[in-house]
């Protein structure tokens, strides 16, 4: 009769434990799943958004050729009004957009010429546009030997293959144009351990840019207002005044030449200027030959979120034969696009 007892007690035993390895087995399961379908769902949500940004930069980029097409100018109305947008709905989540003329700002690799030959005149623009960053001005001849295509040290600042070789870890300047400005931060002389120092220097990447040739113009229509100020206190220092007056004006009537020098000075640039202060900024400025009043390089910027997932991309539009085609050259995930 013991015997029986002990017996059921072992086989009630048997049953608890049983049943709590398929208690375990199926929360784990359970778990697992979750994981899988959260998983899953992450995937998918990422694609939708990527496939999302991809549909924007290519809508864009229509719009962008569009307006710049059969136009003898940039209007920057045009870019405005693409801008202007909210961000808007689509299935399963929302999409915003943003479109910016990169030839509104300073181009770095300007500062070479087609046969990787330093551009005075350029690389002096660039030493000032360090200037108002805060940057050592030592580190303006270190960029340009990143870029020239040859191995001679520029004096003061410069540095070639001897400098990067020597630090941890090594590396070497490419000689060739930057694929992305953000290429600056590996020039030697760039980094700063101070944070407030580096957050001023990190500014100029809204004033910079790493375009895919040299030589390129800034669009008068579009040139920021610092970049534009830097290029006046070097060409026509008493126009400086007059800048927020010309980026108003400009909006309303874009400029539409910038070869013609007797146009030009009717500019509202050189408001208030006696008449041949007049003529000779004007006439420095055209002959500088820095402006143009077309754009051939966009940066498309798409973000879109879909469930939980947030993704960034921002796209390099090219323009070719006066926008009758374009060609995406770069794009950048994840952050703002830095070119
Ligand atoms: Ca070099």
């Amino acid at each position: 009769m013991a015997g029986g007892v002990a017996q059921r007690g072992v086989a009630l035993l048997t049953a608890l434990l049983i049943v709590s390895l398929v208690t375990i087995v199926a929360v784990d399961l359970v778990v697992r799943q979750h994981f899988d379908i959260r998983r899953t769902a992450n995937i998918l949500e990422t694609d939708q958004g990527y496939l999302y940004a991809l549909g924007v930069e290519s809508a864009l980029t229509k719009l962008v050729q569009t307006y710049e097409q059969n136009k003898k100018y940039t209007d920057p109305k045009d870019l405005e009004m693409l801008n202007a947008s909210s961000p808007f709905p689509v299935e399963g989540g929302v999409v915003a957009f943003h479109v910016d003329d990169m030839e509104g700002l300073f181009n770095i690799n300007n500062i070479v010429n087609d046969n990787g030959v330093k551009d005075e005149k350029q690389f002096t623009l660039l030493i000032k546009i360090f200037g108002k960053v805060g940057m050592p001005l030592e580190v303006a001849g270190a960029a340009l030997d990143w870029i020239d295509k040859d191995s001679d040290v520029t004096f003061p600042g410069g540095a070639e293959d001897g400098e990067y070789l020597g630090m941890q870890p090594a590396y070497r300047p490419p000689n060739r144009r930057m694929a992305s400005a953000s290429e600056l931060l590996l020039v030697k002389g760039f980094k700063d351990k101070d944070p407030d120092l580096m957050k001023q220097r990190m500014e100029i990447f809204h004033w910079v840019t790493a375009l895919p040739e040299s030589g390129t113009k800034l669009n008068i229509n579009s040139v920021s207002a610092d970049v534009l100020t830097v290029i006046l206190d070097t060409y026509a220092p008493a126009a400086v005044a007059n800048v927020q007056t010309f980026l108003t004006d400009r909006k309303a009537k874009p400029v539409q030449d910038v070869t013609d020098k007797a146009a030009f000075q009717q500019l509202s640039l050189f408001n208030s200027l006696n008449a041949n202060d007049v003529t000779t900024a004007a006439n420095k400025l055209v002959e500088a030959q820095l402006f143009d009043i077309k754009t051939n390089y966009f940066m498309v910027s798409a973000n879109s979120a879909v469930g939980q997932s947030n993704t960034q991309l921002s796209s390099l539009i090219m323009c070719a034969a006066n926008c009758a085609s374009t060609v995406v050259i770069a794009r950048s995930q994840g952050t703002p696009g830095m070119f």
